[in-house]
């Protein structure tokens, strides 16, 4: 007999910045990724997992495709790629604003059959005159099964492609529990949350290679408080300063912000403790690709 369930695994990926993590939490309908306007933001494949009506869809936030020029972008490109093959749908996000995607193109190939689509992002800054031209050149190039012009960032045209993967899920029992939208332990959510902050703030000062890692975590269960420690690691001596600010005002005001939005998270009043440290070669460093879940010789 055929479950009543229905499954479909989808991978996101595009160029980095299309809005990739955006339309996947737009979808998801919360947060599950973070975002900002710095090129490579998403570092490792993330799960968000929405329901619409017998159907659960797993989507895959990827750190994108693009040319990998050390060690930790081809680990990035990696995950990207390892997403494709493992996923049985393919959801190709383009920034309408500025379509390029030539070189994306060649790793849907193998998605030909199945479920590749195209959205194009980002259509509150494009007129509509224009983007049935660029839909048209992209079918053009790759046999996308539907193409939708959404945008992530004002909820526009979300429910169209949550509709249309609900239908496309085979029917197949559930991975997830009904109620859980992410596989991302708290931790590390914790800690990406900082570092989309550090991103934000210091979108020209710190370059994307600063990592954020959550060394402590603990629940006071008795008062309903957590106390959070975590360690911001740039890479030069000289960006510490920055990141602290004059009176450590930049640093608290980074911390103010995550507390805030963690505590609405998790229910609890956070403590959030953080420290800046200086780590010349972190991306070499192993133990922070074990951490991701991202391949050290990619
Ligand atoms: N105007 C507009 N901006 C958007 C839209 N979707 C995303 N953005 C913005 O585009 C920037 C990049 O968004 P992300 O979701 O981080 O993009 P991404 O593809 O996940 O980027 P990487 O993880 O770096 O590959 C952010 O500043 C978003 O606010 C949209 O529909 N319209
Ligand atoms: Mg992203």
């Amino acid at each position: 007999m055929l479950s009543k369930q229905r499954f479909l695994t989808v991978a996101v990926v595009g160029e980095p910045n299309a809005g990739k993590s955006t339309l996947v939490n737009a979808l998801v309908g919360q947060k599950v990724s973070i975002v900002s306007s710095k090129a490579q933001t998403t570092r490792c494949n993330l799960i968000g997992v929405f329901i619409e009506g017998d159907s659960q869809i797993v989507l895959t936030d990827t750190p994108g495709l693009f040319a990998p020029r050390e060690r930790l972008g081809r680990a990035m490109l990696h995950n990207a790629q390892a997403a494709i093959k493992a996923s049985a749908g393919a959801l190709l996000v383009v920034d309408a604003s500025h379509p390029r995607v030539e070189q994306n193109l060649r790793f849907l190939e193998e998605k030909k059959n199945v479920c590749g689509i195209l959205a194009l992002n980002k259509i509150d800054r494009v007129e509509r005159s224009k983007l049935l031209a660029l839909a048209q050149s992209f079918n053009e190039r790759f046999p996308f099964q539907a193409t939708f012009m959404v945008s992530a960032l004002k909820n526009d045209g979300i429910k169209d492609v949550k509709r249309f993967l609900a239908n496309k899920a085979p029917h197949e029992a559930w991975l997830y529990p009904e109620n859980q939208i992410t596989t991302l332990s708290l931790r590390l959510f914790a800690a990406e949350l900082t570092r989309e902050r550090v991103y934000k703030r210091f979108y020209q000062e710190i370059p994307y290679a600063c990592t954020v890692e959550t060394i402590q975590w603990e629940d006071f269960s008795f008062k309903n408080e957590t106390r959070v420690a975590q360690d911001i690691y740039v890479q030069k001596s000289s960006q510490r300063p920055i990141i602290l600010g004059q009176n450590g005002e930049k640093i608290h005001a980074i911390r103010e912000s995550v507390q805030k939005e963690l505590s609405a998270v998790i229910e609890r009043k956070v403590h959030l403790f953080l420290h800046v440290k200086v780590r010349e070669n972190w991306t070499e460093d192993k133990a922070f690709y074990d951490l991701w879940n991202l391949r050290y010789d990619a």
